[in-house]
């Protein structure tokens, strides 16, 4: 057998840190740092590193953090401890400072370490574009879509996404940012409200009482103005329970296809939160891998130089899954990964039938039912289509 190389006619450079990995949220906190050596030992069981230029990615400096976030936040982050209030106490603080030490956003050691490095590893991926380096970067170490300017949120401290877009910009006239995460891009989506120079597109499940974090309905794009260059540049798809792989893959291709086609983007940065699959602990849909991967290889196909954040997941085994399978979907290798899984891995036959593709027809999670309406999924590209007239590069 012959192992993975590297494709021809473009590069794939993959950015992790194992430091970052080691941190803990708490023994009862859905985000596992650790889903990252999962996805990572999978990635490289099946050879994908040969494939790919490999990089340790450096922790962020903090005049790079501080690119987009304030500096009184980035001090107070740099110097907190771990429980400055009791437990049981927590949850009842009303006046939490920048939205730290809840319980989504507590407070663990080495949380600055941890951030600087998530925000570092997408640094370093967006260099790799600019240079023209790589083709395709991938950090899934990053993706953290909800922190503001100066405040955490829904576990996300630092924006690693808009310090690295905010990079592209330096490069690149036009960015698109697409966000697969079950949750709304609102972090990412608020920080370039009034810019046309990003269009931010995020596709998640929508219930703004029950569904954190409550914003992204589908006519929600931007502060309405005259003098608001960024208005109808934050478009948003609101989705119920159970979306399949077909009706996203419908929504995806129509509505990404025709954003590219009016907003001419120079490069794409897809935030690939694994959250959005079938049986994760947190997310709402049915996506398989193959659904959410599709998304992956839609924007390969544009051409464009290309960078592939991670983001939610919560079911660690499903995000490894899905990571792996879009790795090997950057570098191409995604229709023959089972003929490359190398001789001497442990238990070959059963890594082959029961890990990545459980041959295509094992399905992930229990099947919810399904909420969404053709009619609604038109009427939601119908919108966009709308907004879109508006939008000329
Ligand atoms: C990008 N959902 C982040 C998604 C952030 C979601 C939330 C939890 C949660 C937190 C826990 C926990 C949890 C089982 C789930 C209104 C609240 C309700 C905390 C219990 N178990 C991303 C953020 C979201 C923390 N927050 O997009 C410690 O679920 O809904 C809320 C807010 C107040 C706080 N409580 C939940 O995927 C990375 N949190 C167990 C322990
Ligand atoms: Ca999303
Ligand atoms: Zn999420």
């Amino acid at each position: 057998e012959s192992g993975i190389t590297k494709p021809k006619g473009y590069n794939v450079s993959f950015h992790c840190n194992p430091e970052m990995e080691k941190h803990h949220f708490g023994m009862t906190h859905p985000m596992k740092p650790w889903r990252l050596t999962l996805s990572k030992s999978l990635i490289y069981s099946y050879g994908m590193s040969f494939a790919m230029d490999n990089y340790i990615s450096r922790a962020a400096t903090y005049e790079e953090l501080a690119t987009f976030h304030s500096t009184d936040y980035l001090d107070f982050l740099g110097t907190v401890l771990p429980e400055p209030v009791p437990r049981d106490l927590e949850n009842q603080n009303p006046d939490l400072k920048f939205n730290l030490g809840g319980s989504d956003c507590p407070l663990f050691d080495g949380l600055y370490d941890y951030c600087s490095m998530s925000a570092g590893g997408a640094l370093d991926a967006a260099r790799k574009l600019v240079s023209h380096q790589s083709d395709i970067a991938i950090a899934w170490g990053g993706g953290l879509h909800h922190a503001h300017k100066a405040e955490a949120s829904g576990f996300c401290y630092i924006n690693d996404i808009v310090v690295a877009i905010l990079e592209l910009l330096r490069y690149h006239p036009r960015v698109l940012y697409i966000d697969i995460d079950v949750h709304h891009g609102d972090g990412v989506e608020e920080a370039f409200f009034s810019t046309d120079r990003v269009m931010t597109v995020s596709f998640h499940k929508y219930d703004p009482n029950n569904f954190f974090p409550g914003t992204g309905a589908l006519d929600d794009n931007g502060p309405k103005s005259e003098q608001n260059p960024g208005s109808h540049h934050a478009l948003n798809v609101p989705l119920n329970d159970g979306i399949t792989d077909e009706q996203y893959a419908m929504l995806f291709d129509t509505i990404i296809g025709q954003i590219v086609e009016k907003f001419r983007p120079t490069a794409i940065a897809l935030q690939c939160g694994a959250d959005s699959l079938a049986g994760d602990r947190l997310g709402r849909f049915n996506l398989q891998v193959q659904g959410h991967g599709a998304c992956v290889a839609f924007c390969k196909r544009m051409n464009l130089p290309l960078l592939l954040f991670g983001g939610g997941g919560y079911t660690p085994r499903n995000v490894a899954r899905a990571w792996a399978y879009e790795t090997a979907l950057a570098v191409g290798v995604d229709d023959k990964i089972n003929d490359y899984i190398p001789s001497h891995t442990p238990w070959r036959d059963q890594f082959r039938h029961d890990t990545l593709f459980p041959t295509l027809e094992q399905i992930l999670g229990e099947p919810r039912v399904n909420r969404n309406t053709q009619k609604r999924l038109q009427e939601m590209i119908q919108h966009v289509t709308e907004q879109l007239r508006f939008v000329q590069a």
